[in-house]
C-alpha cells in the first residue's frame, strides 16, 4: 500500500462544491482511499495574482496504484469537473496536484515528487501540517520551511469557515 498526500486548489464558481466533489470522485475510485482531510483554507492568489481567492486543502491518501496511475486519476478529477486551461496559473475550477508519495524522488517530464514548490508555499504548507508535520523535503521537514515564510506570507492563508463542507 503507498501512502500520497495530494493538494487541491479551487478558485472559480462554488468552490466550496469543487472541493467536496473532487473528495467524491476520489473516493468513488476504487483505487484510492481518503485517509485524511486537512482543513479547508482561503488563500491569496500566488503566480498570477490578479484573481480570485482560492480555496486550498490537502488529502492523505492510500493507493495500490503507483505515482503515475495516481496521477491518471487527479487528471481524471480535473476533467470530471470542467477544469480548462486558458491561462498559465490562472483561474480553475480544480487543480489537483500529487505533493508526496511514499518517500520517492523524481523529476520527468510527467511528474515532479516531493511537488518542486511546496516549501515556499504557505497555501500548500498549512494544510500539509494539519495532516503530518513530519514530511520531509530535501532533509528538512516542513515546519521548517513553514518557519521559514514570512508573517505577510502565512497571514495570506486563513482558515475557511464556510456553513457546511
Ligand atoms: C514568480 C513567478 C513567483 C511565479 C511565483 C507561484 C507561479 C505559484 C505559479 C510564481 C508562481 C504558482 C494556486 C495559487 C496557483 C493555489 C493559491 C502556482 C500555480 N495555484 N494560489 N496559484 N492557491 N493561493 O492553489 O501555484 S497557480
Ligand atoms: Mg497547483
Ligand atoms: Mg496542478
Amino acid at each position: 500500500m503507498n501512502k500520497a498526500y495530494l493538494g487541491l486548489g479551487t478558485n472559480m464558481g462554488d468552490r466550496v462544491e469543487y472541493l467536496s466533489a473532487a473528495c467524491s470522485i476520489l473516493s468513488e475510485s476504487t483505487d484510492v482511499n481518503i485517509t485524511k482531510k486537512s482543513k479547508i483554507y482561503e488563500t491569496k492568489a500566488w503566480g498570477y495574482t490578479d484573481q480570485p481567492d482560492f480555496l486550498n486543502m490537502c488529502l492523505e491518501v492510500e493507493t495500490e496504484l503507483n505515482e503515475y496511475g495516481l496521477l491518471e486519476i487527479c487528471e481524471k478529477v480535473e476533467q470530471r469537473l470542467n477544469r480548462e486551461r486558458i491561462i498559465r496559473w490562472g483561474p480553475r475550477t480544480i487543480d489537483v496536484d500529487i505533493l508526496f508519495f511514499n518517500d520517492i524522488i523524481l523529476d520527468d517530464e510527467k511528474l515532479s515528487i516531493p511537488h518542486p514548490r511546496i516549501s515556499e508555499r504557505a497555501f500548500v504548507l498549512i494544510p500539509l501540517i494539519d495532516l503530518n508535520t513530519n514530511l520531509v523535503i530535501k532533509g528538512k521537514t516542513i515546519d521548517v520551511y513553514l518557519n521559514s515564510l514570512t508573517l505577510e506570507e502565512r497571514g495570506q492563508v486563513k482558515e475557511y469557515i464556510g456553513d457546511e463542507k
